[in-house]
């Protein structure tokens, strides 16, 4: 399990009663009061069919949550999302979908978006999570499979970057995220940007306050500690996706 489903895992436990975890992997230590492990394989559809049934909710928080070949991230993220999306219409469920900045990537940092902003992906994963929130739209156009896209932005403890001011989702505030997903009435297809209530953030623009979203936290309250913060260096300093966008990066400027 990664470390966001670490933070996830506990307070969706505590707040539901209920959960069922999956992973490729055996899950180390122990595991909060109602929550069940199973080790599954999401593309694996009849295992994904027997467990999601009687499920309200699929949080999907798995698959490959960095740059990786292009063979790597279709097998991981594009087949497995699809399995996923396929398990909730079966199952009459709704998906909380982690989607990611780097569907954005491209953009130069200090440009204002908004969800209507074209994509801009910095690699394969980008391109993957632009794929999977478009099934998503698909899967509720045509099936009525509800979903919650998260385009997260940079979830950690506290801000270790200078670029945290604007991209940073405490874990307080992720957790708010996820249960305002879960919770909001009727979502339909919806995208929020998994951001806190940055000062400085460069998102807007999204369905947060119709799923009733209120962040807390604010990157602001570290800009003291900017001094002992990381900073981007090359192209990567340039663009709001950061180091994805070096990676491979081969154009010749003109
Ligand atoms: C992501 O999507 C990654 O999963 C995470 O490792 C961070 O790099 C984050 O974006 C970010 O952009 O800070």
């Amino acid at each position: 399990m990664g470390t966001l489903g670490r933070v996830l895992t506990p307070a969706l436990a505590a707040r539901y009663g209920s959960l069922i975890v999956t992973d490729l992997a055996d899950i180390p230590g122990d595991l909060p009061p109602g929550v069940r492990y199973e080790r599954a394989d999401l593309r694996d559809a009849a295992a994904m069919a027997r467990l999601a049934q009687g499920m309200d909710a699929i949080v999907h928080f798995g698959g490959i949550n960095v740059e990786k070949s292009f063979e790597t991230i279709l097998d991981g993220n594009i087949v497995g999302t699809h399995s996923v999306f396929e398990t909730a219409r079966a199952a009459g469920a709704r998906v909380i979908y982690a989607s990611s900045n780097h569907t954005i990537g491209f953009y130069w940092r200090g440009e204002h978006l908004t969800m209507a902003s074209p994509n801009r992906p910095d690699g394969f994963y980008g391109l993957s999570k632009i794929y999977c929130e478009m099934l998503g739209r698909l899967y509720f156009d045509k099936h009525g499979v509800e979903s919650v896209h998260l385009r997260i932005g940079s979830c950690l403890p506290r801000p270790t970057d200078a670029r945290h001011l604007a991209t940073w989702l405490s874990y307080p505030d992720l957790i708010r995220l996820v249960e305002s997903a879960i919770e909001a009435p009727a979502p339909g297809f919806a995208m929020v940007w998994g951001i806190s209530a940055n000062s400085d953030a460069w998102w807007h623009g999204d369905d947060a306050g119709r799923i009733g979203y209120r962040p807390v936290d604010n990157a602001e309250s570290h800009r003291g500690e900017i001094p002992e913060m990381t900073k981007d260096e090359g192209i990567a300093a340039h663009y709001q996706g950061s180091r994805f966008v070096a990676l491979d990066y081969s154009r010749k400027e003109r």
